[in-house]
């Protein structure tokens, strides 16, 4: 796979989908609207932060875990100084802070992101914190040390769902020194019942970053034998290849992929909105092509005209909504839409029959002339009527979700990424959860 490639790729995706929102010759939301613009506001940021991860080539790293587990020390080993506090106190850590590393022979710079203990702070802010933390991550460390609890356990699973890769960092193994790879996947296992494991082995690593100092007993020049404390090195290297590795060899996929994905949750927020606020314009202009539809198919006596005219009013009725929305879809890219309007006729010939037959019925028993004319014109309206309800609706839905589908779309690209990456990697991890976007 050409990482290259799809990172010069992703960067001219999000380009073009921040200028439809924000540029000179803005597609969207014009005239402007002001109440739109300031509801966007945050969604338009999230935007430009994903384009700015992207331009500047910057791979963040971030460590969580429940307090005193050792996330920052895991860092300062990392980089190989102790440049964050840390210590024996629960909390020592009360704010998210980060550090920049140039590992020596990594594609990318990294940012370490150093959080506070899940557990220290209170409800609804720590989940403010560990969502906006692990948003901007490309990748999570998610740092325990001794028996997973059950409320590291949630705290893991909640933050797999972020979509973002994870490795399981099992520190202080100086202190559980019989502790492997293993045992851990199976304690993991044991905890999620009978649920699929939440790591695979191969993403959890042994570490032990500050190593308690420990007594040593020296022998003297002079035979005398006394007790002395000495500090351990850490035992980082496995974590510090496993990163490099990931970085090497799939590091810009997955900043491609984590940036994708933000602009893409950022778009469908405000493709969301827009049809939100433009509701009841959307709904008149929806039974206006309706009455118009309705019109034509029942004053009309050929019935492959009315068909035609039936087809014209959608088209008109799906153009005029993309035009009020202003997402970046435009009709004719959609087959989506026109397998609707097929269907849609598709019952209105029924309705045709259904009502020829009607009419023959009631020659049969007596009703003849203007009386059967005007009885099958009306059911044909009403089926014409209810077709175009369908097609607007439809037509709404689509132009929501379909807004991320254009050909160089962020939901196109993340499509095309996740179709390429090898069965071995982070990346593959995630596809698992990334069905629930598709158009059907
Ligand atoms: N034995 C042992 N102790 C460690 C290891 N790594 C860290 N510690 C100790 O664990 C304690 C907590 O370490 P911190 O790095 O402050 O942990 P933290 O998760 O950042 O803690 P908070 O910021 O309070 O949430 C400190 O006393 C460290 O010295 C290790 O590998 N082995
Ligand atoms: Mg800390």
């Amino acid at each position: 796979m050409q990482e290259g490639h799809y990172l010069s790729r992703t960067k001219t995706s999000l380009q073009e989908t921040l200028s439809w929102y924000t540029g000179n010759n803005r597609h969207w939301n014009t005239p402007p609207n002001p109440q739109l613009q300031a509801e966007v506001r945050e969604d338009i940021q999230s935007l430009k932060t994903a384009l700015g991860k992207i331009n500047h080539n910057i791979f963040h790293i971030a460590a969580f875990g429940l307090v005193s587990r050792g996330k920052s020390s895991v860092i300062n080993a990392l980089l190989g100084e102790k440049i964050l506090s840390s210590g024996p106190l629960n909390g020592v850590t009360q704010w998210p802070r980060s550090i920049r590393w140039t590992p020596p022979s990594a594609k990318v710079q990294i940012e370490f992101i150093d959080t506070p203990g899940l557990d220290e702070i209170a409800g609804e802010s720590r989940t403010a914190m560990a969502e906006s933390v692990a948003s901007e991550a490309d990748l999570i460390l998610f740092i325990v040390a001794g028996d997973i609890t059950r409320t590291e356990y949630q705290a893991l699973s909640k933050l797999l769902q972020s979509k973002k890769p994870l490795l399981l960092v099992f520190n202080k193994i100086d202190l559980y020194p019989e502790i492997d790879q293993e045992a851990i996947y199976q304690q993991l296992k044991a905890l999620g019942l009978h649920k699929a494991p939440l790591v695979n082995p191969s993403e959890i690593v042994c570490i032990a970053a500050e190593p308690t100092p420990i007594s040593v007993l020296v022998e003297g020049i002079d035979g005398k034998v006394t007790e002395e404390i000495e500090t351990p090195p850490p035992q980082i290297e496995a974590l510090k290849l496993k990163i490099l590795q990931i970085l090497n060899r799939e590091g810009k996929i997955l900043l491609a992929l984590n940036a994708l994905i933000r602009a893409r949750d950022a778009q469908l927020n405000i493709a969301r909105k827009t049809l939100e606020i433009k509701r009841d314009q959307a709904e008149t202009l929806i039974w206006k092509y309706a009455r118009y539809k309705a019109l034509a198919v029942a004053l009309n006596p050929i019935a492959i005209v009315d068909v035609l005219g039936g087809i014209i009013a959608d088209l008109a009725l799906i153009r005029a909504l993309a035009s009020l929305y202003g997402l970046p879809i435009t009709s004719h890219r959609s087959p989506q839409l026109w397998r609707k309007i097929l269907i849609n006729l598709g019952s209105l010939s029924l309705g045709e029959l259904l009502s020829l037959g009607l009419s023959k019925m009631m020659v049969g028993i007596g009703y003849e002339g203007v009386t059967d004319y005007v009885s099958s014109g009306l059911l044909q309206a009403g089926i014409a009527t209810y077709g175009t309800y369908l097609i607007g609706k439809a037509a709404q839905e689509y132009l929501e979700l379909g807004s991320t589908w254009s050909p160089s779309g962020t939901s196109k690209m993340i499509e095309e990424i996740f179709s390429a990456v090898s069965s071995d990697t982070l990346v593959y991890r995630l596809k698992a959860t990334e069905t629930k976007h598709k158009i059907n």
